[in-house]
């Protein structure tokens, strides 16, 4: 492991978060940006049969954006990223959820509440059992409403009273295109935008299998298992809960013709 590395990973341990700088460029930062918008006022559309997103704790939140674009499935598996987790969580890993987070400037946010991403859990776990990373896709700082974190708070297997949790709490800078990594039991909020311009992350937790993940993600894609192994595991497809006998087949049927295909394709050589 490089130095690097080690000092983030230290900053994790101890502190509960770090931020790893120059992980996406300026292209890629305006891409999210642009494609982060499009999918959240699209999924305004597919809600507003049923009720008004906005109106909701899911306003300002685009949820599992990989499903609808590709762009964003690729950066699940960011080559960056996954050394990071892989030293975290070891080898066998899965994706707990995607999700945009759009701060507006003077408007409130349902994650502008203190909270653990595993709710309920007050206890504490050493190795973690889930990481957060925040592609920051905007400048996170004390004005545009940066990620508010309590530092160690991730090492306390109780809530902290509302006076600790705002006396102690701290902004976290970052500067646009960083990887923010925080343990997601760390207790942590978005902060108040008051820069008059959206702020957006776009987060992924990633967790050990024995989680359930926030969607039935082997569902959203339909049973179609892709044919890496590492995505495979990434997105659940070695861990899922099936939901009937025919989808646990399927994925399994599938998962023989690929092995078979790759067996066919080792004798060709
Ligand atoms: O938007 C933020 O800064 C925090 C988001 C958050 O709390 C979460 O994704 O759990």
């Amino acid at each position: 492991m490089d130095t690097k590395m080690k000092k983030h990973l230290e900053e994790l341990d101890i502190l509960g978060y770090t931020v790893v700088e120059d992980v996406l460029t300026a292209e890629e930062v305006a891409e999210v940006k642009r494609r982060i918008t499009d999918i959240y006022e699209l999924q305004k559309e597919e809600t507003a049969p049923f009720f008004d997103l906005t109106k909701t704790d899911e306003n300002n939140i685009a949820r599992a954006p990989y499903i609808y674009d590709d762009y964003f499935y690729r950066l699940l598996s960011h080559p960056t990223i996954m050394p990071y987790i892989k030293e975290l969580l070891g080898d066998y890993f899965v994706l707990f959820g995607q999700n945009g987070v759009l701060v507006q400037p003077e408007e409130e946010h349902s994650m502008g509440r203190w909270h653990r991403d595993l709710s309920h859990m007050n206890f504490v776990c050493d190795p973690p059992l889930a990481i957060n990373m925040f592609f920051c896709i905007t400048d996170f700082n004390e004005r545009t409403g940066a990620t508010k974190v309590v530092p160690h708070s991730h090492k306390i297997g109780y809530p902290p009273s509302p006076e600790y949790l705002e006396k102690y709490g701290i902004s976290v800078n970052a500067k646009a295109g960083s990887a923010f990594f925080f343990n997601a039991m760390s207790f942590h909020k978005s902060g108040t935008n008051t820069s008059g311009e959206t702020r957006i992350g776009l987060s992924h937790m990633y967790t050990k299998y024995i989680l359930k993940q926030q969607m039935d993600i082997p569902a959203l894609l339909d049973y179609k298992q892709p044919d890496d192994p590492f995505m495979q595991m990434l997105l659940g497809f070695g861990s899922w809960v099936p939901n009937n006998v025919l989808n646990y087949r399927k994925v399994r049927y599938e998962a023989g013709l690929q092995k078979k295909a790759k067996a066919n394709a080792g004798n060709a050589m």
